[in-house]
């Protein structure tokens, strides 16, 4: 089984205390900062934007986890700051040049996954497994913080696992995003997740500090593990 590791989703920060939650997140050791970029169309909402992303870069050195849900984001990940060792997400759907989007990454030195929407099967994303780092299985549908998990998602997680193995890219990562919270993190890790998103139903949440809710997260992903 694939190391796991934790992506932070910057959405769901408390943006009057942006400077000290990135510090925590530091402190924290998270894997990855996961920034989602809406633009308005192929979701109905607008974030992050990206003169605030890429001052972030400034406060941390953490690796930076884009997911674009745009509808064209071939012109928009030129706005962004990526660099070697972040990774890149972009949506199989509705993107006629996903292959240019993958020479774009590679090029500034990220991994490339693809997401997929809750509703979209992974038989698109055949032509382009060979080369790509890893699935991003979207598991509510994009666009909100706060939504409750589609159930069905968590054997497309099994699905996309079997799909990178059966091509033989065992190092190649299977994401998960959306609802991720401390029991179905440890359903998700059992089903074969191995990049976790931590939004408003985990780390982000008012009853404890984003380091207490990263360890309970990190807990939760390992019983995943021990119940097998
Ligand atoms: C949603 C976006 C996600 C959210 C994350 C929030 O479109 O892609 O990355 O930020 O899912 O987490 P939660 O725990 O509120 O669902
Ligand atoms: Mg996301």
């Amino acid at each position: 089984m694939k190391q796991s590791a934790v992506s932070a989703s910057m959405m769901c920060i408390d943006f009057t205390e942006m400077k000290s939650q990135i510090e925590q997140l530091n402190r924290a050791q998270i894997d990855y900062f996961h920034i989602d970029v809406m633009d308005g169309h192929f979701v109905p909402n607008l974030m992050l934007c990206s003169d605030i992303v890429n001052a972030m870069r400034a406060l941390t050195t953490i690796p930076f986890d884009y997911h674009f849900m745009v509808e064209q984001p071939n012109s928009i990940m030129p706005l962004f700051d990526i660099r070697q060792g972040d990774i890149v997400s972009i949506h199989v759907e509705g993107n006629w040049h996903l292959q240019k989007s993958l020479q774009y990454a590679k090029q500034k030195g990220a991994g490339f996954f693809v997401a997929t929407n809750p509703g979209t099967s992974l038989s698109l994303i055949d032509a382009v497994v060979d080369e790509i780092d890893g699935i991003l299985v979207m598991t509510v549908n994009p666009g909100f913080a706060g939504q409750k998990l589609v159930a069905n998602t968590l054997s497309k997680i099994t699905a996309a696992r079997q799909l990178l193995d059966s091509r033989g890219k065992y190092d190649c990562s299977v994401q998960v995003d959306g609802n991720v919270s401390f029991p179905n993190a440890c359903l998700m890790r059992k089903y074969g997740a191995d990049i976790f998103v931590a939004g408003s139903s985990s780390v982000f949440q008012k009853e404890f500090s984003i380091a207490e809710g990263v360890e309970k997260l990190r807990r939760a992903i390992k019983q995943g593990e021990t119940d097998e």
